[in-house]
């Protein structure tokens, strides 16, 4: 009913009533974690996410491992180790289908656990083990695990680069829709077979995904003075073919970078060159005195660590507890451990029969008769 001007005039006068006292507001339940939810809020599904997050995991309990071996002389040899960058391997490999491959370089462990490796099988062949992926006669870089898509890695810096280019020209003929993800690093970037490479995949538009691990150093040269044009990612306008930028320390924003890199790919629209922003934090290999860069610097990128980000927002979306967070880190040191065990206690040596083994001398059987070799 409307009031005139001196009933409203009154009205406000009045006291006002007192409002019922408030519910005491119960405390919210906090909502169990949900695939659903995880999706809306992360754009993937849950189970993919913890797997991601297990991966990233298993490859920095896996590097913190060889690095304590081979300091302690247990293991031989040069292993580069990829601890930081563990969101490059892991979120390009998340991209991949199984039948896809990956060709990888000398810091290569991260690339074949991201890949499905076997971490028992990788340490059996640190440790020269017979067990090990090439019978303990590789050792870190040359791990390959063809089965799982691997092709490998090289002790050639740049090496990768046209064996990747040949894969993808087998995977064009194929007509299977396959590609291949090439990873090599900033100081590869510089080498001839990168020019090479690029210029062959480019004119035969072949699905190859070209990832560029700029880690910020090859060896101990900085990738800020070993190259002019402020990138790498753009260098693909010269080749005339895609490029893309992505931050290295985020698996979410590799993986889509990768995955919209193979839709092009699979559609037969050729390659893309993708810069990853990252870092290592190890020194380049077994002795490394880093003269050639600070502390704080080192510190300031472990503050942008990939998998406590990764955590966190995981914990925040509500798809993994903190406990459950710690339970996952316990499984992947444990599984490290179980490897160390399997690798370096119930592995034997391979037998002495091996020396000549896969030493080609001679005549061998090739794809169109006997070659000499
Ligand atoms: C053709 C070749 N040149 C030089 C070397 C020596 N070398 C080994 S690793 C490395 C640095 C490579 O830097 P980058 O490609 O950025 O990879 P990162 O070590 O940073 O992962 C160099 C120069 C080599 N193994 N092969």
């Amino acid at each position: 009913m409307a009031l005139n001007a001196a009933a409203r005039k009154e009205k406000l006068k009045r006291p006002a009533k007192a409002a019922p006292a408030a519910e005491p507001k119960k405390p919210r339940a906090r909502k169990a974690a949900t695939p659903n939810l995880f999706a809306k809020a992360l754009d993937i599904a849950h189970a993919e996410a913890v797997e991601l997050l297990r991966k990233m995991l298993l490859i920095r309990h896996f590097e913190e491992k060889v690095f304590e071996l081979v300091t302690d002389n247990v293991v031989s040899g040069a292993s580069h180790v990829y601890s930081g960058q563990e969101a490059v391997a892991v979120g390009a490999c998340a991209a991949l289908q199984k039948d896809d491959y990956i060709t990888s370089t000398h810091r290569g462990h991260g690339h074949c656990i991201a890949r499905g490796g076997d971490v028992r099988l990788m340490l059996a062949e640190l440790a020269g083990k017979a067990a090990g992926y090439c019978r303990g006669k590789g050792g870190s870089m040359h791990i390959a695990d063809v089965q799982a898509g691997n092709l490998g890695a090289t002790g050639i810096v740049g090496g990768n680069i046209p064996v990747a280019v040949g894969a993808g020209l087998a995977c064009k003929f194929n007509k299977q829709r396959q590609v291949v993800v090439c990873f090599f690093g900033d100081g590869a970037a510089n080498n001839g077979t990168f020019h090479e490479s690029l210029n062959l995949a480019a004119i035969w538009d072949l699905p190859v995904i070209f990832v560029c691990e700029n880690n910020q150093y090859g060896m101990s040269f900085p990738a800020r003075v070993g190259f002019r044009a402020g990138n790498i990612y753009s260098r693909a306008q010269s080749y005339g073919i895609e490029g893309a930028a992505c931050d290295g320390m985020q698996v979410l924003e590799v993986r889509e970078s990768v995955g919209k890199a193979c839709v092009r790919a699979r559609a037969g629209k050729g390659p893309t060159l993708i810069e990853a922003t990252t870092y290592r934090y190890r020194g380049h290999s077994r002795s490394d005195a880093q003269n050639y860069r600070s502390k704080e610097e080192v510190e300031a990128w472990k503050a942008k660590d990939p998998l406590v980000q990764f955590r966190q927002r995981l914990i925040e979306a509500e798809a993994l507890t903190l406990e459950q967070a710690g339970q996952m880190e316990l499984a992947a040191a444990q599984e490290i451990e179980a490897a160390v065990k399997f690798a370096l206690e119930e592995c034997p040596y391979p037998d002495v029969s091996e020396v000549l083994r896969d030493v080609y001398k001679g005549w061998i059987e090739g794809p169109y008769g006997l070659m000499r070799c």
